[in-house]
């Protein structure tokens, strides 16, 4: 390993960082006013090619900045939180984007009221596109929990923190012209909280065919009083969403993060911390040791 690399961050240069991250979330002519969901999407997608076992992808690399996985349909939709970004890394180029975008995520869902997420920098970038995964191994939302189980597994990850890391689907929405699914599972998509475990055991989820042959899940709330001219608004959850109610093991956490939010909270946290360090390894100093350029990593 080797110590020829640039000392790492201040605590202060770090803070600006985080403070123009911060700035950037409020898009009021994006989506729902905020870049914030699509932003923690750009991390989990970064960091959730990992696999255990060869131990390759993860969050190391950047590699959606390539067409080899930024043209992956997996990743549709989420050239806009790159692009989002973009004059954070040119303002500050001396962070990494695969630094940033784990980093990003992490203000945004602070910001977004959920918890404080532990975060290490460090990682580098690809220089070419010869280290990225095969496509095919991020879920797909129209299968069910042996799926789930297939993908989670494979990057370390046991039947609780599955359920954990979903909660993250209180944020933002399905774009038709991104998965092909449509609308928000919560009512206030840009604000982070355990509803969605709540709605998931709450409502009688009807299966809804759309137009282009996908089928997904929806509730309109009927109660609802509406102002004249207003549509109801429907719900929706996706096939994969709904087989953490049909699966006994997934359901248990379901019902324990719908009833305790701080639990949800403490999880989330900790699972989200672990997908960012997929295919991460630190020496004893947390100094980043398989970097795609070891000699350009930070030392502490
Ligand atoms: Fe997700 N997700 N996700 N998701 N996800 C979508 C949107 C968002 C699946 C499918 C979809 C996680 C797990 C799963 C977020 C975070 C996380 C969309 C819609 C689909 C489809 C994309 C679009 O049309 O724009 C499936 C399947 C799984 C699974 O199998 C468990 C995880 C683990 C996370 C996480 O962050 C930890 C977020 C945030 C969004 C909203 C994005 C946006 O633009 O808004």
């Amino acid at each position: 390993m080797s110590q020829t690399g640039p000392a790492a961050p201040s605590v202060a240069q770090l803070e600006q960082v985080k403070d123009a991250v911060r700035t950037l979330l409020h898009q009021p002519e994006y989506d729902d006013g905020s870049a914030g969901p699509v932003l923690v999407r750009l991390a989990w997608h970064s960091a959730g090619t990992y696999c255990a076992e060869t131990k390759t992808g993860g969050s190391n690399g950047a590699g959606m900045r390539y067409e080899k996985e930024g043209g992956d349909p997996a990743n549709a939709g989420l050239a806009h939180a790159r692009a989002f970004l973009e004059p954070i890394k040119e303002k500050f180029s001396w962070i990494t984007y695969a630094d940033l975008w784990c980093l990003a995520a992490v203000v945004a869902i602070k910001e977004m009221g959920g918890p404080e997420i532990a975060w290490q920098g460090g990682r580098t970038d690809f220089t070419d596109d010869t280290k990225i995964p095969p496509r095919g191994r991020l879920p797909d939302a129209a299968q069910g929990s042996d799926h789930l189980r297939h993908i989670f597994y494979r990057m370390g990850f046991n039947d609780q923190e599955i359920v954990a890391l979903s909660g993250a689907h209180n944020l933002g929405r399905c774009h038709s012209d991104r998965s092909g699914f449509e609308g928000k599972w919560v009512n206030n998509p840009t604000r982070f909280s355990n509803q969605y475990f709540k709605l998931l055991l709450a409502h009688d989820w009807k299966k809804k065919k759309l137009d282009n042959g996908l089928e997904q899940f929806v509730y309109v709330d009927e109660e609802i009083e509406l102002e004249e001219g207003e549509k109801p608004e429907e719900l929706m959850m996706l096939p994969t969403d709904m087989s953490l109610l049909s699966d006994p093991a997934f359901r248990t956490w379901v019902k324990r993060y719908a009833e305790d939010k701080d639990l949800f909270f403490d999880h989330f946290s900790k699972v989200f911390a672990k997908l960012l360090e997929l295919g991460i390894c630190r020496d004893a100093s947390g100094n980043v040791t398989n970097a795609e350029n070891v000699e350009d990593g930070y030392k502490s």
